[in-house]
């Protein structure tokens, strides 16, 4: 049925024709749909750039592709979407890349702490990392769309931080495997909590700090119980949008373009839109109340010895490909 379909549609000549032959309305059939699986809510910036992603699909494919955009959790759980895509449960998904270090080990040099501090090297490095990734997920059947910053990521807390022994004990809310390495080498107790779920845990005392950027802290309104924040920029994780190769091999090769160049377009916005997240946020803690602060310079220096024993232990897990990635991100700095 999609051969036919394409078809028609496939050259302008047989969709002219089609039109003379009063043909274009009675011969279009049911969009190919897609959906798209997201562990974010729907007022994050991700999740509306993922909204508008589908819309500029949608015109881009000339209505061949519609993609339904499943916000917050609600087709799959954000840990479980990496699965589902290569199962087929959805035909695409956004996973945070430093969250599929198991599959794929090389998505968590995101979340390697201290090797960047800025968008523009958070861009730089994902320009050697997406041929990597490309390759990784080509073997699981699966094709990278866009990837977009989250802002820096800082430290939230109930109490002030000034020495490493204030985190001894200290119930720290993590994300992915790197935090929960973070916690344990700063003596705080790891405990794993969902990005919808931060409100919750701070309420209730399951957690009282945390690693993440300014812009999930402000939507999580962390000030009804959190009162700081440093600024650590310790490192920028992105989300992924990625969809299955079978799903897109089956497009017509013009919906696949218009997939491929909508991506393109939602990559660079998503960017954008992450900066101006940041302010927007660092501004709504300060209004809040929060003091937002760097940490002291003591404790900074101790932070970034813990980074590069960090960085150490990722280097021997990944092997070669840390330094497939790394020299060039080095050497030819622009
Ligand atoms: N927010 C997400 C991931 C990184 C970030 O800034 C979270 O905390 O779950």
């Amino acid at each position: 049925m999609s051969v036919q379909r394409r078809d028609w549609l496939g050259g302008a000549g047989a969709t002219v024709l089609g039109g003379c032959l009063g043909l274009v309305g009675v011969g279009a059939r049911a969009a190919v749909q897609w959906k798209l699986a997201t562990g974010y809510k729907p007022e994050t910036f991700y999740t509306q750039n993922a909204e508008l992603f589908a819309q500029d699909v949608g015109k881009a494919s000339g209505g061949e592709l519609a993609i339904a955009v499943h916000s917050n959790n609600s087709l799959v759980k954000l840990p479980e979407i990496f699965g589902a895509v290569q199962s087929g449960k959805a035909e695409a998904g956004e996973v945070l890349m430093a969250g599929i270090v198991k599959d794929v080990p090389l998505a968590g040099a995101d979340s390697v702490p201290f090797v960047l501090s800025t968008y523009k090297d958070a861009r730089r490095l994902w320009q050697y990392q997406a041929p990597l990734i490309e390759t990784a997920l080509a073997a699981k059947g699966l094709v990278p769309l866009y990837a977009v910053a989250w802002p820096p990521q800082g430290l939230f807390s109930v109490k002030p931080v000034r020495t490493k022994s204030d985190f001894q004990g200290l119930k720290m809310r993590t994300y992915n495997a790197t935090t929960v390495r973070i916690a344990e080498l700063l003596g705080a107790t790891p405990v794993d909590v969902a990005t919808a779920d931060i409100p919750k845990a701070l309420a209730s005392g399951q957690i009282e700090a945390m690693i993440t950027s300014s812009a999930t802290g402000a939507e999580s309104q962390v000030w009804t119980h959190a009162k700081f924040y440093y600024e650590l920029n310790a490192w920028i994780p992105k989300n992924m949008v990625f969809a299955s190769k079978k799903a897109m091999d089956a497009l017509s090769p013009a919906a696949r373009k218009g997939l491929l160049d909508s991506a393109k377009v939602a990559e660079d916005r998503g960017w954008t839109m992450s900066e101006a997240a940041l302010r927007n946020a660092v501004g709504d803690l300060k209004s809040h109340g929060m003091a937002v602060e760097r940490l002291s310079l003591d404790l900074g220096r101790e932070i970034g010895r813990l980074g590069e024993r960090f960085s150490r232990e990722w280097v021997r897990t990944v092997g070669n490909d840390a330094t497939r990635l790394f020299i060039p991100f080095y050497t030819q700095a622009s």
